[in-house]
């Protein structure tokens, strides 16, 4: 099948050609839960592998360090006025690599090493980039980090404002990677407010959400707001930093020439078509039917008794606990992709296990909404959760190779966008 997908590909380096095939055939049969995935359109991958990418273009939209860019600043100001556009910012920065940089500018914008940030911590559903131990951002950075209560699996605003109030940080972070609640913006913005912070908030999971309508909006609470542009949002692998006027100025100083080089303009035009795509109403739409497939996929899984921190879910992910079911984590998720599902092993909030062999699974349904599956076929889709995880604490290989046929046929029934040999 790659032969005529990518036919120069295959004469060139056949054996790098087999690897893709193989990984549009893997990504066609499964079925792909892991939350921060998704299928990008046709449109969005032809835009990501185009000839923009021989281009070197330092700066931004005419004010470059390269000449010949009469094409390229047309292709970022588009981008640029997109994503104001469709998210109602002032100011939009399309040039970030991915997520992580995106975060660590915001940093050299607004703080200096050793000053305190504050974010959630990264095993109660925070970004490694929001201050947590590990990372530069909290080994230069004095990272201050609050969670979610015991009993119900939310945010504490009260705790969060005492805390803030007791450290001031410069910056705080919202928003995170395993968080399957509505974050409270005006909450977050009342605290920094309070505690003379910046604040961020980390959408990345959430920005396509956010744009079809189906997730309150932070743009106006938030001094900045960070996404990556290729998870619910549906674009290719890249970032945005977006915020008001007044901090334009240090957000673009700290992307370029504070932390990168050149922008990826290839990556640039395929968050354009996504932006595009995404102000479409088909785009509101699939934003809804992501948290409608999320609630009816959450209610499956808890008639089966499995354990969901905080109860269930209010966007497109769902963080399962599966210690009453006497499976760790990874051995749930190693099962689960035998069986043609595809998840991540992840902590649960106060995780007795480690982060390498944790309590948990993640899942969310990003990915089968852009095939087209809805709240009917969610039942089934719990039900082999449930049968898989049974099978992983029997060890029964049979049962798993059932649920894998079963998936496979249902999904040869949804074809994929971008993948049209499903
Ligand atoms: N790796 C991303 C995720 O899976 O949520 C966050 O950066």
């Amino acid at each position: 099948m790659s032969a005529s997908r990518h036919p120069a590909l295959l004469s060139t380096d056949p054996e790098l050609a087999s690897f893709v095939a193989a990984e549009e055939v893997l990504q066609a049969q499964t079925l792909r839960l892991i939350p921060s995935e998704n299928y990008v359109s046709a449109a969005v991958l032809e835009a990501s592998g185009t000839v923009l990418q021989n281009k070197y273009s330092e700066g931004y939209p005419g004010r470059r360090y390269y000449e010949g860019q009469q094409n390229i600043d047309r292709v970022e100001a588009l981008a640029i006025e997109r994503a104001k556009g469709l998210f109602g910012v002032d100011h939009a920065n399309v040039q970030p690599y991915s997520g992580s940089p995106a975060n660590l500018a915001v940093y050299l914008a607004f703080a200096k090493p050793g000053d305190t940030v504050m974010g959630m911590a990264l095993p109660m559903g925070g970004h490694l980039t929001h201050g947590w131990g590990v990372s530069a951002t909290g080994s230069w950075f004095r990272g201050v980090q609050y969670g979610v209560r015991a009993d119900t699996g939310l945010v504490d605003y009260d705790a969060v404002r005492e805390q803030a109030l007791a450290e001031r940080p410069k910056l705080i972070f919202c928003g995170g990677t395993a968080l399957p609640r509505t974050i409270d913006f005006a909450a977050f913005a009342e605290i920094a407010r309070e505690a003379g912070s910046i604040l961020v908030a980390d959408v990345a999971h959430i920005a396509g959400l956010i744009a079809g309508g189906a997730h309150p909006s932070p743009a106006d609470h938030v001094d900045v707001v960070s996404t990556t542009t290729h998870k619910t949002l549906r674009g290719p692998r890249g970032a945005m930093l977006m915020c008001r006027e007044e901090h334009a100025k240090a957000i673009d100083k700290a992307v370029f020439p504070g932390l990168q080089g050149g922008p990826h303009n290839q990556t640039t035009a395929g968050i354009a078509v996504a932006l595009h795509e995404a102000a479409q109403p088909s785009f509101t739409a699939y934003a809804h039917a992501v948290v409608a497939n999320a609630k009816a996929l959450a209610a499956a899984l808890l008639e089966r008794g499995f354990d969901l921190v905080s109860g269930g879910t209010d966007n497109h992910l769902i963080l399962i606990d599966l210690t009453g079911k006497d499976v760790p984590g990874k051995v749930a998720a190693k099962a689960l992709d035998r069986a043609g599902i595809v998840v991540n092993y992840n902590t649960v909030p106060f995780d007795p296990r480690k982060p390498f062999d944790p309590s948990g699974v993640r899942i969310g349904t990003p990915s089968l909404t852009s095939r087209g599956l809805s709240t009917e076929h969610m039942p089934v889709v719990a039900d082999w959760i449930s049968r898989a995880v049974d099978a992983a604490a029997k060890g029964d290989e049979q049962a798993l190779a059932a649920i894998r046929a079963e998936v496979t046929d249902l999904m040869a029934a949804f074809p994929a966008p971008g993948l049209p040999l499903s």
